[in-house]
């Protein structure tokens, strides 16, 4: 760690919003780990808001220094100093321990407790007040037609501060734009109800001018919550929620990918599978909600039930280590060592083990060689927002004949990606059918779903997502001055 973050941890928000605020000479706020190249890293040159670390003050900007922290020197970044004790209450408590299990529809996981939303509440109230110091810069520095300014927020870990910084700087008079994404799904109302101050997240959220979620599924529940909550005006049909004499605009806004980026690295990568075995391929956080226990023993039942495919194809699992601090992550890493060795104690024989597993994070080139030249990808979570591996996949399969992707219904991408086949991982028998097909599915078919599957990543890649939050918002106008949704 240094200078307040973290650099070395893969995950979907950073890897896909990251590329786009670098490329846009934009502002960023990592406070969740940063992992980019360090070429990369220096032209990252306007990191607004970001946590602290009190042992290391961020020093004057210099413009010689070259070093991968530079950007964050910039004299336009403003630190958010948080005591490391409330710190743990916020992120690993709060954020970690209550809103991604309830998130992801998983509540008998979550915890409740009166000391870690009181820490969220405040780890908010800074991030607000440090909005509105910018806020004020900016009105004293930008000339009056420049536009107005859009704070734009990301994620579970912020979701009160909206509201708190439009009061704010609404007494203040100050010219702003509000925008939240959330890169989680948002559950049903009768999941949401659960967490004891509900209603005050509805309202943080309803600070925006517009809300984005991955999927109308998301927009829907999230205006279900609104309505029986807090009693809001809603319209179903045009996702919109009046609150507090505004109407705020609810928008699906699937994520992606930087498509010709990832085409690039797979045309670049090194081969590092052998190809004499068919790969089927995983690669994750090592989290709960990614569905791996379920996806091994499906793999284990694919080779009792299907013996044709012993010593011929292997299971490559890449699971990147996350949130080590919390318990359930701990549990979770001793039954997947625990797991692995028995599958493999079970069928190894003296050429050939079943799965390879790799616990830790590979580099980027290494992951784009074995999406290129993986037979089968397994994407299936028992709950995910949207994930990016199964579009980073696709964009990667540049071979002919192409291998086959497998999608969760429950991700956002399941709802997206139709030309996929679809695989409930609840259902380990018929998971394991599942792989089965893929694995021995005509090269027409894989030709014909793969090519479907990679035009539209292609067309609709993160900048696309991008314009269509900046355009949502209105503070993107196109040429022909078109400034509504696509
Ligand atoms: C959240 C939501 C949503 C993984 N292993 C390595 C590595 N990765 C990169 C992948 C991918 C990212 O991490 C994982 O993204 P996902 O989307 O799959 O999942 P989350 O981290 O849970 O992301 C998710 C996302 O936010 C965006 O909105 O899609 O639903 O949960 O980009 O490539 N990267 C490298 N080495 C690895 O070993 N370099």
């Amino acid at each position: 760690q240094g200078n307040g973050i973290w650099v070395g941890c893969a995950g979907g928000l950073v890897t896909a919003v990251a590329p786009v605020i670098i490329q846009g000479n934009g502002i960023w706020n990592p406070h969740c780990g940063v992992e980019v190249e360090q070429s990369e890293y220096e032209k990252l040159v306007n990191p607004l808001i970001h946590f602290e670390n009190p042992d290391e003050p961020i020093p004057e900007s210099d413009p010689n220094d070259r070093t991968p922290t530079a950007g964050l020197k910039s004299n336009r970044v403003m630190s958010v100093h948080i005591d490391p004790k409330i710190f743990d209450s916020y992120y690993n408590g709060c954020c970690n321990g209550t809103f991604w299990p309830l998130f992801h529809s998983m509540p008998d996981r979550a915890m409740f407790c009166a000391e870690h939303w009181r820490a969220y509440a405040q780890v908010n109230q800074e991030f607000a007040d440090k909005t509105i110091k910018a806020l004020q810069i900016l009105a004293q520095e930008e000339p009056a037609d420049s536009g107005t300014p859009l704070v734009w927020i990301h994620d579970y870990h912020l979701m009160l501060a909206a509201n708190t910084i439009r009061n704010i700087a609404d007494e203040q008079n100050l010219k702003f734009k509000l925008g939240f994404f959330l890169h989680i799904p948002f559950p049903p109302w009768d999941i949401f109800r659960l967490f004891p101050w509900s209603d005050e997240i509805l309202q943080g959220m309803l600070g925006c001018d517009m809300v984005g979620f991955h999927i109308e599924d998301y927009c829907l529940n999230f205006v279900d919550c609104c309505q029986r909550r807090l009693g809001c005006r809603v319209d179903r049909k045009n996702l919109l929620v009046e609150h507090g004499g505004r109407t705020v605009r609810i928008r699906p806004l699937p994520i992606a990918i930087p498509y010709e980026r990832f085409v690039q690295l797979a045309q670049a990568a090194p081969r590092v599978i052998d190809t004499k075995q068919k790969i089927v391929l995983g690669v994750d956080r090592l989290d709960y909600t990614k569905g791996l226990v379920h996806r091994l023993k499906a793999f284990e039942t694919l080779l009792e039930k299907h013996p044709e495919h012993l010593e011929k194809v292997t299971l490559l699992q890449i699971a990147v280590p996350s949130r080590t601090d919390v318990k359930e992550y701990q549990d979770l890493k001793e039954e997947m060592d625990q797991l692995v060795g028995r599958i493999n104690g079970r069928f190894t024989t003296p050429n050939w083990s079943p799965i390879r597993y790799i616990y830790g994070c590979i580099s980027q080139d290494e992951l784009a060689s074995f999406y290129r030249d993986a037979a089968v990808a397994l994407v299936t979570p028992l709950r995910d927002g949207m994930n990016l591996v199964a579009k980073e996949f696709v964009a990667c399969q540049i071979n002919e004949p192409p291998g086959v992707l497998i999608v969760s219904p429950f991700a956002g991408a399941g709802e997206q990606m139709h030309e996929a086949l679809i695989c409930n991982p609840y259902e380990i028998d018929a998971a394991a059918e599942v792989i089965h097909r893929a694995l021995t599915m005509p090269e027409d078919e894989r030709t014909l779903r793969m090519n479907y599957l990679r035009k539209r990543e292609k067309v609709h890649d993160v900048n696309y997502w991008m314009r269509s939050f900046l355009k949502g918002m209105g503070t993107l106008i196109t040429e022909d001055g078109d400034d509504v949704l696509p």
